[in-house]
């Protein structure tokens, strides 16, 4: 299983060593603030919030007297950390919930299917009784994968024919979780149609479906997105947040990309929570998020 620190060595390498370098031993100058700037762009955590630390941090160097930029890395570790927590993770892995529902969206490739199957795996070993929907009745392949992990889980997967209404399959899903006395029910769903507005009406019938059989469904609306995909990840996302509402993120491969600063943008600019982030490929590839870890990991050199 790879461990974050090994899966944020990208990022790390590429653009965080460089950052302490940059807050070396000397004064404070306009161009170390330009440094820092650029570099933050470059790990893709957006202009924005770029923008937003950067003022900050020269507010606590002001306040704090700080003219040395050594001086500045644990200031800035300690932005960094404050801006993941102000939407902190919260791991309900038990639930008083009759049935939790899980919707999980995100473009194609983001790592929807993989992630479902590795959070069943890790509910399944908390004691739930996990039921899989596959929604995403577009590609008969995103159906046969989900069986298959459904298979290596020891979990069901409820299945229509292909090019069935997705919204029928999760209707039967739903039906399926209260007979067989299910507890939490993942809904995987499409990430590409023949056009985004298909894809967004039809997300939006799912989660109505939701809504109409399950109290409060979907309980948690989870936004997979893939690290390497960057400050693209982060239009995407507020397209699917419009149309759907989007309860917290998923933030995978960031094993394989120097992007992953997006983390900081997926807090600050979507405005919510991460939740997970995924390692690498296989079943046990997944982490809950750890703020202090991640932040911690970025700089250890
Ligand atoms: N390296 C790496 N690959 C991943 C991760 N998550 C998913 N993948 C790979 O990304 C590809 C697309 O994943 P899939 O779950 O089918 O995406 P979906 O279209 O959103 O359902 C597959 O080859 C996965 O093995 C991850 O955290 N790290
Ligand atoms: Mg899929």
């Amino acid at each position: 299983m790879a461990s974050l620190r090994d899966t944020l060595s990208r990022t790390r390498n590429s653009v965080f060593s460089r950052i302490q370098t940059a807050l070396g031993q000397s004064d404070i100058t306009d161009e170390t603030w330009e440094e820092l700037e650029m570099l933050l762009l470059q790990a893709d955590v957006g202009a924005t919030t770029t923008e937003g630390l950067i003022t900050r941090l020269r507010e606590r160097a002001r306040a704090d007297g700080i003219v040395r930029a050594d001086a500045l890395r644990g200031a800035l570790k300690r932005e960094l950390k404050a801006l993941l927590l102000s939407h902190p993770a919260t791991h309900s892995f038990a639930s008083n919930r009759m049935l939790e529902v899980i919707m999980m969206i995100g473009v194609n490739g983001s790592g929807k299917t993989t992630s479902i199957a590795k959070l069943c795996k890790l509910y399944k070993q908390r004691g739930r009784k996990v039921l899989l929907a596959a929604a995403d009745t577009f590609r008969a392949a995103a159906v046969d994968q989900l069986q298959v992990w459904g298979e290596r889980n020891g979990v069901d997967v409820i299945t229509g024919p292909q090019a069935v209404d997705p919204g029928a399959v999760t209707h039967d899903a739903v039906m399926a979780a209260f007979a067989r006395k299910a507890d939490l029910l993942i809904v995987d769903t499409a990430g590409r149609l023949h056009t985004k507005h298909n894809l967004m009406q039809e997300l939006v019938k799912i989660k109505n479906v939701l809504q109409r059989t399950v109290h409060e469904a979907p309980h948690q609306t989870l936004i997979v997105i893939d690290a390497a995909n960057g400050q693209n990840a982060i239009a995407q996302a507020k397209g699917f947040a419009q149309a759907v509402g989007v309860t917290g993120a998923i933030l995978t491969k960031l094993d394989g990309t120097p992007k992953g600063g997006v983390a900081f943008s997926i807090v600050s600019d979507l405005g919510i929570p991460i939740l997970f982030v995924g390692t690498g490929e296989k079943i046990d590839d997944i982490e809950p998020f750890d703020a202090d870890a991640f932040v911690e990991d970025l700089f250890e050199a």
